[in-house]
């Protein structure tokens, strides 16, 4: 299945509709964060149901760190290119909207452009730093992000892309009463899905969140510092999607150093040889058979 999507011919907006259709029907869809073709098709292959175009990602990706170092035309290559590589929806990190109410609307524009599914923006004030960071968060005000929603929801073309709201309320120390406000209030000016964003050890603000929400729209997690979160609890939960935001990216990392460690420590690549992919590996996973039968 890796490479089918070289020959499809896809109907605009129809990844945004399956993921329409996937919270429609109540599935808990399962996502992994990616930052270039190689990564999501992995995921993909692994069995995920959409691929997250990571801002963090894509910038380590760059060997920068996610402070709004990167541009739009940068995360939109990203993205572009992970929508290339992969059959199932994709949800783009758009950060900030990088920028204002216009480049909210702009970065509408061109996400949409590339077929993804679902554009994400968040609202905190650019440049952002990474959730992660201790010092520096800062939220723009609910109305004003909301300005930003409405702007970008304007200039959205196909009816099914999919625009979340991705609040750092918690991220930001405020509690529940303010997460809930601000997601009430994306939901009014037009957002379809929200994302609460938290870093808590444990999914007990989340869980507080979903109590009170009531299924007003689907709701999306990134459960990195509470992991222990369950598949089984986040359905029990109402959530409607599930992003494993980067830790392909750490397992990458890990195993690279591992690999790379022991060739200089051991002299040859004999050690590692058990260990890492074949070269065969990777022509399937980049499609060298299917290529090659085109100039057949
Ligand atoms: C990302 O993957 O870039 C995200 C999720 O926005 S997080 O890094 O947890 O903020
Ligand atoms: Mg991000």
């Amino acid at each position: 299945m890796t490479t089918e999507t070289a020959n499809l011919i896809e109907a605009p907006g129809a990844r945004a509709s399956m993921l329409r259709r996937a919270f429609a029907e109540k599935k808990l869809l399962r996502v992994a964060g990616a930052h270039d073709g190689l990564s999501a098709r992995l995921a993909a292959e692994a069995g995920f149901d959409a691929i997250w175009a990571s801002g963090l990602e894509i910038s380590a990706a760059h060997g920068l760190p996610d402070v709004s170092l990167l541009g739009m035309a940068e995360f939109l290559s990203g993205a572009a290119t992970i929508q290339r590589s992969v059959a199932v929806p994709v949800v783009a990190d758009c950060d900030t909207g990088f920028g204002g109410n216009l480049n909210a609307a702009y970065t509408m524009m061109c996400y949409e452009d590339t077929g993804v599914a679902a554009v994400c923006i968040e609202d905190k004030v650019f440049p952002k730093r990474n959730s992660f960071v201790d010092a520096g968060q800062q939220l723009l005000e609910a109305e004003e992000f909301g300005q930003k929603l409405t702007t970008a929801k304007q200039a959205q073309r196909h009816p099914d892309t999919v625009l979340i709201a991705r609040t750092e309320a918690f991220i930001c120390g405020l509690g529940v009463d303010e997460a809930l406000r601000r997601c009430h209030h994306y939901v009014d000016v037009g957002a379809d899905a929200v994302l609460v964003h938290s870093k808590a050890v444990d999914s007990a603000e989340v869980i507080a969140f979903m109590d009170r929400w009531r299924h007003r729209a689907p709701v999306v997690v990134v459960p990195t510092t509470y992991a222990r979160f369950s598949v089984r609890e986040a359905n029990d939960a109402g959530i409607a999607m599930v992003i494993y935001a980067n830790q392909g990216m750490r397992a990458t990392v890990r195993a690279v150093r591992d690999a790379w460690a022991t060739v200089l420590a051991e002299g040859s690549t004999t050690g590692i040889e058990p260990h890492i992919a074949s070269v065969k590996e990777i022509f399937d996973l980049s499609g060298m058979n299917q290529w090659l039968g085109r100039d057949r």
